[in-house]
């Protein structure tokens, strides 16, 4: 039976879910970002404020010259967590096989999902209507035989859209689209096609794969594949953990070096305690950061060798803060903590003395928190965030 994929993604996601909390903004102009003295960029702009040209990641003070009678919002981030949740939820129902984007997209598998709906189109159409009946939200919905195709759809469907491309044609489907439409192709690489004198994805796809090779290497391929409309990559629900992070977002954007080195400590230990409960190690860390304006960044690092330890997962994500606020011009809304490349039991490398002392106080803490709660021990560092986590 020949695959069928859906992608499904919000129309304007921050600024519907402020619509739907606060209706006097709907079919307003109206930007997410903050305001529009501040510096920073727009994180979302409704569809009525992208008629003057507004879009996600212009600057906002070019954003308010635009269009001056636009509404600016901050935003928040707590409530399009608590709506992507609600929309995951429901996209949930309609199949097993989910696979979440980010917040506010996700590719399914529908294949013989029509028995069910009548058809494919029909399933889409009442996934459509339960997430404007319980959430007010509108969603756009692609349907094809691979995940570029069916995303390449739902963009084009936008905004309310469903769109659905027949059974084989997919090739035909992209050939007409300009190439900057293909998911990968940025501004930077439709330049140099511009520049080879290729325009549509039906023109690319009729390009050797070694001269796109010669122009971006390995990914060559997966361009040459993605234009022809070919792309077997799998719908991957969430399965057994490959990561484990933990983060957390400040009251106030936070701009003291100290208090984000605390806060990344005590992250580092919530994700050494749950390796270690896992039975786990790591060999690569990741830091995440979210500016005052949204604009999310991860930094990673690989260890010498896999570790659960608290201390070996902080100095790593303390070196990759460091890099990343040398540079530092903006205070920072959320930090996050990773860990990923998880190997199960004990690592193989003798240890020194150092480390065996680290294991085994590492091992003593985990015992009193699992006896008296996580704060009933503080490390140095993490006593300066007794007045913003509770010591229980
Ligand atoms: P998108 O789905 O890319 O955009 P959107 O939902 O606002 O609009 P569309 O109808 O075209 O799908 O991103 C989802 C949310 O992610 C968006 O509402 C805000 C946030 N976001 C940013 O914070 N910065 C960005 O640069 C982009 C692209 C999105
Ligand atoms: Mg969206």
């Amino acid at each position: 039976m020949a695959r069928r994929i859906m992608h499904v993604d919000l129309d304007a996601f921050f600024v519907s879910v402020e619509q739907v909390l606060n209706p006097e903004l709907k079919g307003k102009l109206v930007v997410v970002g903050g305001k529009a003295d501040r510096r920073g960029v727009v994180a979302a702009a409704s569809y009525e404020a992208r008629k003057y040209g507004l879009h996600a990641g212009m600057p906002l003070v070019t954003a308010s010259r635009l269009c001056p009678q636009a509404i600016f919002i901050e935003g928040n981030f707590t409530k399009y967590r608590e709506a992507s949740k609600r929309f995951m939820a429901i996209l949930a129902d309609f199949s097993p096989y989910l696979e979440p984007m980010g917040l506010d997209e996700a590719f399914l598998d529908v294949t013989g999902f029509e028995s069910i709906h009548g058809s494919i189109k029909q399933m889409a159409a009442a996934m459509k209507r339960r997430v404007r009946e319980e959430l007010g939200l509108c969603v756009s919905v692609g349907i094809a035989g691979g995940k570029v195709v069916a995303k390449v759809a739902s963009d084009q469907s936008k905004p309310d859209g469903l769109l659905e491309v027949p059974e084989g044609g997919d090739k035909a489907f992209l050939a007409p689209l300009p190439v900057g439409t293909l998911p990968g192709i940025g501004k930077k690489t439709e330049r140099v096609l511009t520049g080879l004198g290729i325009r549509t994805i039906g023109q690319l796809a009729t390009l050797p794969i070694s001269v796109l090779k010669g122009h971006f290497g390995t990914y060559g391929t997966i361009v040459h594949n993605h234009a022809n409309g070919i792309d077997d990559r799998k719908v991957e629900p969430r399965g057994e953990a490959k990561s484990i992070s933990r983060e957390t977002t400040f009251g106030e954007d936070i701009r003291e070096g100290e208090m984000l080195t605390a806060t990344l400590r005590y992250l580092s230990e919530k994700v050494g305690g749950s390796l270690r409960r896992q039975g786990k190690r790591a060999r690569c860390v990741s830091v995440k950061l979210r500016y005052a304006d949204f604009t999310t960044i991860t930094r990673q690092t690989t260890l010498n060798q896999a570790s659960d330890s608290d201390q070996a997962i902080f100095e790593a994500g303390c070196r990759l803060l460091k890099r990343e606020l040398s540079g530092g011009k903006q205070s920072v809304r959320l930090i996050g903590i990773g860990v990923a490349s998880l190997t199960q039991g004990q690592q193989l490398n003798l240890l020194d003395n150092g480390d065996i002392r680290m294991e085994k106080l590492n091992e003593a803490i985990d015992k009193i928190r699992q006896k008296y709660g996580f704060t009933a021990i503080q490390t140095g560092r993490t006593l300066l965030l007794k007045d913003i986590f509770p010591v229980k």
